[in-house]
Formats: structure tokens, C-alpha cells, sequence
């Protein structure tokens, strides 16, 4: 398909990784899926070709190339590994956003210019066992003691939890106030004394993305490192995760790419009663209407990533573009196992771990029940569309 809306410099973006993504990437995937980790070769090589930083400015160490950018990386690297390129993005657009959002010029030197050089690798940790979709019902505490913070408690479910060097940590500040004013974000390098890793988490899909709990235990952060105001932590999640559901979006459109792509050379060529299986008018019909979901998804990403870029807010349209992407991710590569029946059922080929990989994309950075609170909340908000 004809990328019109692009510019040069982005068409190039696209060619770079995605040659990085069928060279380095793709051919280690079931490998990752099956050792449960991401080789830190890969890593390096992602980090020597930008990726760490793709959307962060140049002055700042990164590549320059903003939300559109970010998001043709995203499409292009889940065409080949969920669990890398979910690596890349809780470093990237919920690890350095905060940063980014809030930070002073000294912390944006510090943390984020080593970062965004992937010399660095960053999380969010946000959620915890009492506050997921209810993320302002934090329990970790944060209380002031001359220039420092003493924090308190402990957080689950952290992508790159367990690998990361620099954390960005929500804790409470002022309890009578929760979201609305009592939560405050501080930058935690993960060598602090009192930082500690727990139970790294096996799970259903993206088995080679990190997931672990961090425990806090009178860890000591000074107030250098409290990013942005006190009290505004929640304001800055929030926005953060504004990025972060954008980039899963795309995420779901490569993925959904890759199934339709599959389908297509399968449908070609496995042959039942004496011809192809695309002869049949119902395989034709998945078909399209995998085509029809990822043309609208594309639509809204792009779209979506021009407003952010622009500097407009856009919290509506990324939960929008979450839901939909990612339930229609879920649409499509189911279709595209049946489409591939037993095959696809089978764990030598990749369907299957698309399959497991794309379950978790409606429940992380907001489930998507979460999102229709997001979109009714703004429509109520402004009284219409
Ligand atoms: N940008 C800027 N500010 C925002 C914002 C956004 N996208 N979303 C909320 N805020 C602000 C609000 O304007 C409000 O500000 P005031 O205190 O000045 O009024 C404040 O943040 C609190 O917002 P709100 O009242 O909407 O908070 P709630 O506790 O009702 O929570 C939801 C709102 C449910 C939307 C929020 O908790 C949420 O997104 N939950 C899901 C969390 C999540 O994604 N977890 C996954 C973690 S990463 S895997």
C-alpha cells in the first residue's frame, strides 16, 4: 500500500527498521518466546540503531523523529517480536516520557540523555496489588525527611521491572488528596539502596518482556529527583500513558499486518477440495474484513500521532485508538488462526504466539474498559464530539 501521508525521512524510518526487524529481530523470536528473555545483544544492536530514543529530541540524545516516528517503529519491530518491541516501549514512551513531560533541564541531562541513547533502560511503575484500572488508590509512600523522600511499598506487573537502571516511580505524598493532588513521581535509579527486584512474572504472552515487583523499603530518593511538582505525579502518568496507548496501537496494527500478510500466502497455498482454500468466497471475506480493520487503525494512529505531535491533546483519541486496535488485533489474529486452522494451532509456526502475544494488549497501560471511562468522560467533559 502507497504510504502517501509520509514524509521521506519517515519512509526512510519504516525501511530502517523494518530491515532491522527481519534481520535481528524476527529470526529470534520463538527463541525469546521459549528462554523468556530478551538477548542483551539485541538490545545493544537496537540501541546502536536509534530505537531507544527514536521519538526523543535530538537535544536530548534521541533521534527527533516524535509520535510518528515512534509509532512506524512500533508497527515495523511487532511485525516481528511482541515481547521486543514492548521492551522497547515501556523504555521509551512510558519510561522517557515522564522525563521528557516534567523534567528539569538537569534531570533531562542526567537520566533521560543516556536513555534515549538505550545506554539506559527505563520502566513505569505505577500499579499496584490494590490500584490498577483505580490507579489513584495508591498505597507506596513517599514522606518527606529534610532533602530527601523515604519510600515505602512495593509495585506489580512493571515492564522491564527487572532490568531496568532507571525507574519512574509513583508513590503518595499526601494521603487525604489521592489523584487529585497527592501522588508525586520521582526518578529512582535501581541501584538506590532500599530498591529491590521480586517475583519476576511467567505469563501467557510476550513471555521474553520482563514483568516483575519492585519492592521500596526506606529508600532514600532526594528531592532533585522528584519529577515535576509535588503532588502532580498522577497528572504526569497519566499524560505518559497518553503516549503509551498510541504506541500500542500501533503495535496491534504490525501485529495485525503480519497476520493478514500470513493469511494471504497461506490462503494461496494450502489447497482443499482440489484448489486453494482463497477460492472459497468465506476465506475471501476474513480476508477483507482483516484489510478493512487495518486501514482504519492506521487511519487513527497516524492521525492520532499527528495531533500529539502538533503539540494538541489527544488522551480521547489514543484511548480510542487503543480499544479499537487492540480489540481488533484480537479479531484479527484469531481470524487469521482459523484462517490457518490446525497449522496455526500448532507452535512451530508464529500464529499461535501472535495469538498469546496480542491477549495482553487489552488489558495493560488501561484496560479497555478503562478507555470507554477515558472517551465518555472527555465527550461529557466538552458536551460533544
Ligand atoms: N492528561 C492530563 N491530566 C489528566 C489526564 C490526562 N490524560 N487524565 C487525568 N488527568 C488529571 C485530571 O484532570 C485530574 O486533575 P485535577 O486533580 O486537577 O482535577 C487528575 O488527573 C485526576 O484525574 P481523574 O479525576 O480522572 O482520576 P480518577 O482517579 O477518576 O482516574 C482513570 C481516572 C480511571 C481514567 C485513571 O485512573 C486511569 O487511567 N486508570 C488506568 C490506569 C492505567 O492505565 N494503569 C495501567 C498502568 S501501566 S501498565
Amino acid at each position: 500500500m502507497m504510504d502517501f501521508q509520509f514524509t521521506e525521512e519517515q519512509r526512510m524510518i519504516r525501511e530502517m527498521v523494518r530491515k532491522f526487524t527481519d534481520r535481528d529481530v524476527r529470526p529470534l523470536a520463538a527463541k525469546i518466546d521459549q528462554e523468556k528473555e530478551i538477548p542483551k545483544e539485541l538490545i545493544a544492536k537496537g540501541a546502536e540503531n536509534g530505537l531507544f530514543g527514536i521519538a526523543i529530541p535530538e537535544v536530548y540524545g534521541g533521534s527527533g523523529f516524535g509520535e510518528i516516528g515512534y509509532c512506524i517503529m512500533m508497527e515495523e519491530l511487532s511485525h516481528g517480536c511482541a515481547s521486543f518491541a514492548i521492551t522497547v516501549a515501556a523504555h521509551q514512551s512510558i519510561g522517557c516520557m515522564p522525563i521528557l513531560l516534567d523534567g528539569t533541564e538537569e534531570q533531562k541531562q542526567t537520566f533521560l540523555v543516556p536513555m534515549a541513547a538505550g545506554e539506559k533502560l527505563g520502566a513505569f511503575a505505577l500499579t499496584e496489588p490494590g490500584a490498577g484500572s483505580d490507579a489513584g488508590s495508591l498505597k507506596t509512600t513517599a514522606v518527606a525527611d529534610g532533602d530527601d523522600f523515604i519510600i515505602n511499598g512495593s509495585k506489580i506487573w512493571i515492564t522491564n521491572g527487572g532490568i531496568a537502571d532507571i525507574v519512574i516511580l509513583y508513590a503518595v505524598t499526601d494521603p487525604s488528596k489521592g489523584a487529585h493532588g497527592g501522588i508525586t513521581a520521582f526518578i529512582v535509579p535501581t541501584d538506590t539502596p532500599g530498591f529491590s527486584v521480586g517475583t519476576i512474572e511467567d505469563k501467557m504472552g510476550i513471555r521474553g518482556s520482563n514483568t516483575a515487583e519492585l519492592i521500596f523499603e526506606g529508600m532514600r530518593i532526594p528531592r532533585s529527583q522528584v519529577l515535576g511538582k509535588v503532588g502532580e505525579g498522577f497528572k504526569n502518568a497519566m499524560r505518559t500513558l497518553d503516549y503509551g496507548r498510541l504506541g500500542l496501537g500501533a503495535a496491534a496494527l504490525g501485529a495485525s499486518k503480519e497476520m493478514l500478510t500470513l493469511s494471504i500466502r497461506h490462503a494461496g497455498e494450502r489447497k482443499q477440495f482440489g484448489r486453494p482454500i482463497a477460492d472459497q468466497q468465506i476465506i475471501q471475506f476474513y480476508l477483507a474484513e482483516m484489510a478493512a480493520k487495518i486501514y482504519a487503525m492506521e487511519s487513527m494512529v497516524y492521525r492520532t500521532a499527528a495531533m500529539a505531535d502538533a503539540g494538541e491533546k489527544f488522551s480521547r483519541e489514543s484511548a480510542t485508538v487503543k480499544l479499537l486496535c487492540t480489540d481488533w488485533q484480537g479479531e484479527i489474529v484469531d481470524r487469521a488462526l482459523q484462517i490457518h486452522a490446525g497449522m496455526g494451532y500448532m507452535t512451530h509456526m508464529p500464529i499461535e504466539r501472535f495469538y498469546r502475544d496480542a491477549r495482553i494488549n487489552r488489558i495493560f497501560e488501561g484496560t479497555n474498559e478503562i478507555q470507554h471511562i477515558v472517551i465518555a468522560r472527555d465527550l461529557l467533559k466538552k458536551g460533544g464530539y
